[in-house]
């Protein structure tokens, strides 16, 4: 019973969070420090950093080398303890998820700061993979898109799927027709 009540609390703050435009947590980052968590050097900060956080954490977990370049791998162990708990982890993941949240627009998904065919097109093979049974077994693995899983849902009505993507698009048709 106990758990039930503090799950349903956690429910209610983590609604609560997700209503606010801008909670305290991106405040203490400073823009410094966020440009730190670029740990592939590609200029975005993006879903491909949060899933190399995930597969250096896999790396410790399991001694196995996934990441090829060990350059990227000493940025992350570095840079990647967004929530300072001394560990790289899944929770550091979701932290940048959170951040790249509110730091982007809903439907730019690669974080490029424009929303166009790219991002429609990510936002359609993640929908198109995930709705294959073969992927879902796999997801973890490969990886899912990150930046799709962060800023897919255009609609915003909860669920990422082809409708998103052809928003964006209608969306880029209608910003380049004016
Ligand atoms: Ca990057
Ligand atoms: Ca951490
Ligand atoms: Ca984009």
């Amino acid at each position: 019973m106990k758990i039930k009540k503090f799950s349903i609390i956690l429910a209610a703050i983590i609604s609560l969070a997700t209503l606010m435009p801008t909670n305290s947590f991106a405040a203490e980052i400073s823009d410094e420090l966020y440009q730190k968590y670029d740990f592939n050097s590609d200029g975005l900060i993006n879903g491909d950093d949060i899933f190399l956080i995930i597969q250096r954490y896999s790396e410790i977990a399991t001694g196995n080398t996934i990441i090829s370049e060990q350059s990227i791998r000493e940025n992350i162990d570095k840079n990647a303890d967004i929530d300072s708990d001394n560990v790289i982890n899944a929770n550091d993941a979701a932290k940048l998820s959170d951040l790249i949240k509110e730091k982007n627009s809903m439907g730019d998904v690669n974080c490029d700061k424009i929303i166009d065919t790219r991002d429609a097109s990510s936002v359609l093979t993640y929908y198109t993979r995930l709705s294959t049974e073969d992927y879902k077994e796999k997801e973890l693995s490969i990886g899912i898109d990150y930046g799709v899983a962060a800023l897919g849902d255009y609609d915003k009505n909860g669920i990422i799927d082809a409708r998103d993507a052809s928003a964006i698009l209608v969306n880029y048709a209608s910003n380049s027709v004016s």
